[in-house]
């Protein structure tokens, strides 16, 4: 197996967002071919949510999100992995909502970064499309991946500075799953 250094980020604003993450770290940590390295404290931020499709009173209404990012070691190829953390959301009872564009979820798996790997499919947009821009994704994962350095040479903290405030804040004893 020729390993892969690949982030995950974990996003969940439904029943028991918390549980929802630490559930789905114990799944990831089960992936085949795959070791589990190291996973970021978590974090709480208010609901981003597209503007186009939702009102004001959607943003203000919608449960807060927890997040999280994890760093494993893969021989897993991206969209193998890709199914498999399709296949821990349907676990976990994600529903997607095909007209209701980042509605509600139990579970939101992500993959962030594959190596230096870059993939612009439909199926499949590595690093991923928005990371660069979410305070709720690149804050945990400076946590984990301090040195990290996208394609362009940007640095993430860089970045950190440039995010729009989504209320973000780190939850202290977050428990680690190891
Ligand atoms: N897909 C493409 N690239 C990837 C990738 N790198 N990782 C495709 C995972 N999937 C990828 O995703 C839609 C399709 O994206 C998948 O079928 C896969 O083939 P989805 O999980 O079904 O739907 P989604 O998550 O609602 O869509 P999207 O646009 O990926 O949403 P995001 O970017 O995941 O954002 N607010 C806070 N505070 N915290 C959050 O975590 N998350 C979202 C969802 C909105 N607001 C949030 C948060
Ligand atoms: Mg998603």
């Amino acid at each position: 197996m020729q390993n892969v250094i690949c982030y995950i980020g974990l996003g969940s604003n439904q029943l028991d967002p918390k549980q929802q993450l630490l559930n789905a770290i114990k799944a990831i940590q089960s992936l085949s071919d795959s070791k589990f390295v190291a996973q970021s404290s978590f974090y709480q931020s208010s609901p981003l949510v597209d503007k186009k499709e939702h009102s004001q009173s959607m943003e203000e209404t919608a449960a807060d999100y927890f997040n999280a990012v994890v760093k494993i070691e893969t021989g897993l190829l991206p969209f193998e992995l890709l199914r498999q953390l399709q296949q821990i959301e349907q676990q976990q009872g994600r529903v997607r909502e095909p007209n209701n564009r980042w509605a509600p979820r139990t579970l939101d798996l992500d993959i962030l970064l594959y190596a230096d790997t870059v993939i612009q499919t439909q199926q499949l947009i590595i690093p991923h499309y928005a990371m660069r821009q979410r305070d709720f994704v690149l804050k945990p994962l400076l946590e984990i991946a301090p040195e990290v350095i996208f394609q362009e040479g940007v640095h993430a903290s860089h970045l950190l500075q440039q995010c729009d405030n989504n209320n973000l804040r780190k939850l202290a004893g977050t428990p680690k799953i190891l």
